[in-house]
């Protein structure tokens, strides 16, 4: 399987993360990718080759105009008033208050922002489109017949939402790479999210659309990031309905138990019968992943890649998270693993 990675990905170097009250070190930084790339490379499942630069055509089916521009310019608006530290909000349109873009940054960073834990940096924008374009050529390979492709995407992306940036996310890489596929002629694609977090903003793009299922397996919302989405009963709306599935699990989940949301997600994706598959692959699930809590152990990936690989669809798998740098390259590889053996 070839693997899709840009050392553009660098430009993402945050220096501060809003944690448990405290500006402390980013958990997503870069050496994250360097772990991944070196375990691909050790692991001899294929080459490595660079992305293509697509324009913002693919990124404007997804996200919205205005969302686009406040991302591109963030930086700049920011800096220039002054403040010394990173681009942070820290006001929201709350409650009966009104939601929309006020002019100054301040006011747009809490109108385009989730959480305040992602800071927005110089680089942040480049990072974030060269990681989408990593998004696109493996989708692309994909369409061209490739039966199976490794995004090695970062910064990540599934809690970006059409207008929304936070959980270490800027634009939604994989829900970028599922609409050009249907732009290539795709009528149905599925994504299988088992990164540990809910995958909210993929979800938020897909729920009234009956072309895209969503499956997400990850740590209940009443106990875990993004907390405001990601409950059993959200299965999509309208023509949507029915097609979205969220697989909320309790701390401490083994893989024993985990492995059966999983098998349940796989048979309505099965079902489905989705042209291709995008999995969006966090390996935050690991038993000592410093920011969340379930048990999967490194031999559990292998498993989880074969049970991807048995429905037999063409699948592209892009990185969302994954933070105990020690482990998380041969995590990430051994679901690659498990799905070509
Ligand atoms: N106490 C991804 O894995 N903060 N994003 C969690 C834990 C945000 C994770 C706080 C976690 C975002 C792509
Ligand atoms: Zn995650």
């Amino acid at each position: 399987m070839k693997t899709i990675y840009s050392d553009k990905h660098r430009l993402r170097d945050a220096k501060t993360e809003l944690y448990g009250g405290e500006l402390v070190a980013p958990f997503e930084k870069p050496s994250r990718a360097d772990t991944v790339l070196s375990a691909v490379k050790k692991s001899g499942i294929g080459r490595v080759e660079e992305p293509e630069s697509f324009s913002l055509d693919p990124v404007l089916r997804i996200h919205d105009a205005g969302f686009v521009s406040f991302l591109e310019t963030a930086w700049a608006e920011w800096s220039k008033t002054g403040y010394s530290g990173e681009a942070v909000a820290s006001v929201w349109p709350a409650r009966r208050m009104q939601c929309r873009a006020p002019r100054f940054i301040e006011g747009k960073l809490g109108y385009y922002a989730l959480a305040a834990e992602t800071t927005i940096t110089e680089g942040t924008w480049e990072a974030a489109l060269a990681s989408k374009d990593v998004a696109l050529t493996g989708a692309k390979l994909l369409a061209s017949g490739e039966h199976g492709v490794f995004s090695l995407c970062r910064p990540p992306g599934h809690h970006a939402a059409r207008d929304m940036f936070g959980g270490y996310c800027f634009l939604n890489n994989a829900a970028i790479a599922t609409q050009y596929l249907r732009d290539q002629g795709a009528d149905r694609v599925a994504i299988l999210d088992v990164d540990f977090h809910h995958g909210n903003g993929t979800q938020d793009i897909f729920y009234e659309r009956d072309d895209v299922l969503f499956c997400s397996l990850h740590g209940d919302p009443e106990e875990a990031f993004p907390h405001f989405l990601g409950y059993a009963d959200e299965m999509g709306l309208g023509a949507g309905m029915g097609f979205n599935r969220n697989y909320p699990m309790p701390r401490g989940t083994p893989f024993s138990a985990w492995q059966e949301s999983l098998a349940d997600a796989l048979k309505h994706i099965s079902q489905f019968s989705p042209q291709y598959m995008v999995v969006s692959l966090g390996v935050d699930t690991f038993e000592h992943d410093p920011i969340s809590f379930f048990k999967l152990k490194t031999e559990d990936y292998l498993t989880t890649g074969s049970m991807i690989g048995a429905l037999n669809i063409p699948t592209l798998f892009v990185l969302e998270g994954g933070y105990d740098i020690d482990e998380v390259g041969i995590n990430a590889v051994n679901v690659l693993k498990g799905f070509e053996a």
